[in-house]
């Protein structure tokens, strides 16, 4: 299979997913989304993680700017809703998705980076929503997923002043959850992706699904759902196994 400005690697269960359009450091077209779009669909049960990362200096420049400068609002506005479903299933389909930050995470790339559940960061790696500079708005699901990272206030702070985060200031405030040196984060991401892979399936789905939900809920409908789903979670075979061959007894 191949997929236009996306390499797509899977190996012992991982997926390596890496944007390969460095002369444009990684801006995502129609084509390239069209691209993660399929290949996210095309994983079957066996790809268990998936890494997600960028060729080149930089992670990702955002929305190629060079198509979205000829349309017109509605065409813009698919497009969001495009970039929405796409992520969307990255965030949700259910495997654990483990980004490589570097260089450029610009607006639409901070968008990307953001349905990953594992974020590594590279010393090189800089973030910045620049929409307000390009006389546009976040389109990819920022006003969501930012804005639950930052706070709203913070965001509108960044989107105002169109101010860079470094590594550093990315690690603190929650953007990514590891620091790495540069050219490190691929062998960290690597192993955080294989650590990830030997949980439970059914475990990292629900912890991808249900964690995301609850936060939506009032507090009453949140405790009741992890309720639910911690009982559905111990009702399968492979969670009782687990739990026996952690206490050293021979499954049933
Ligand atoms: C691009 C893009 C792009 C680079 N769309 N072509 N994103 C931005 O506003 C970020 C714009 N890009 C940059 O700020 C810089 O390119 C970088 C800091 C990422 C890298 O700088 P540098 O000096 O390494 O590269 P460069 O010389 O600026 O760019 C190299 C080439 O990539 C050049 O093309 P060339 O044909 O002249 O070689 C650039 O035009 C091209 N390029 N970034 C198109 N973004 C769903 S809503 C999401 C809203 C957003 O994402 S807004 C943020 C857009």
């Amino acid at each position: 299979m191949t997929y236009p400005h996306l390499r797509v690697r899977v190996d012992d269960g991982i997926a390596f997913v890496t944007l390969d359009r460095a002369d444009k450091r990684n801006a995502l077209n129609d084509a390239a989304i069209d691209s993660l779009d399929a290949a996210f669909r095309d994983f079957d049960d066996s790809v268990r993680a998936v890494v997600l990362s960028g060729t080149g200096e930089h992670f990702c420049a955002g929305l190629d700017l060079s198509e979205n400068s000829a349309r017109d609002p509605i065409d813009v506005l698919r497009v969001s809703q495009r970039w929405h479903k796409v992520f969307h299933e990255i965030q949700f389909s259910g495997r654990p998705v483990v980004a490589v930050l570097h260089g450029a995470v610009i607006g639409g790339g901070l968008e990307l980076a953001l349905a990953a559940h594992v974020r590594v960061i590279e010393r090189s790696a800089f973030f910045q929503l620049p929409e307000g500079k390009r006389g546009i708005f976040v389109g990819g699901g920022a006003s969501v997923r930012v804005a639950r990272i930052l706070g709203p206030d913070r965001m509108t702070e960044m989107m105002l002043t169109g101010r860079r985060y470094d590594a550093v200031d990315g690690e603190r405030l929650g953007l990514g959850h590891y620091l790495t040196e540069s050219g490190e984060g691929l062998a960290l991401a690597t192993q955080l992706a294989r650590e990830t892979a030997a949980n439970s399936p059914l475990s990292n789905w629900a912890t991808i699904h249900a964690l995301s939900r609850i936060h939506d809920m009032s507090m009453a409908d949140g405790l009741f759902t992890e309720s639910v789903t911690s009982a559905l979670m111990l009702a399968t075979p492979e969670a009782r196994e687990r739990m026996e061959r952690f206490l050293g007894r021979a499954a049933r």
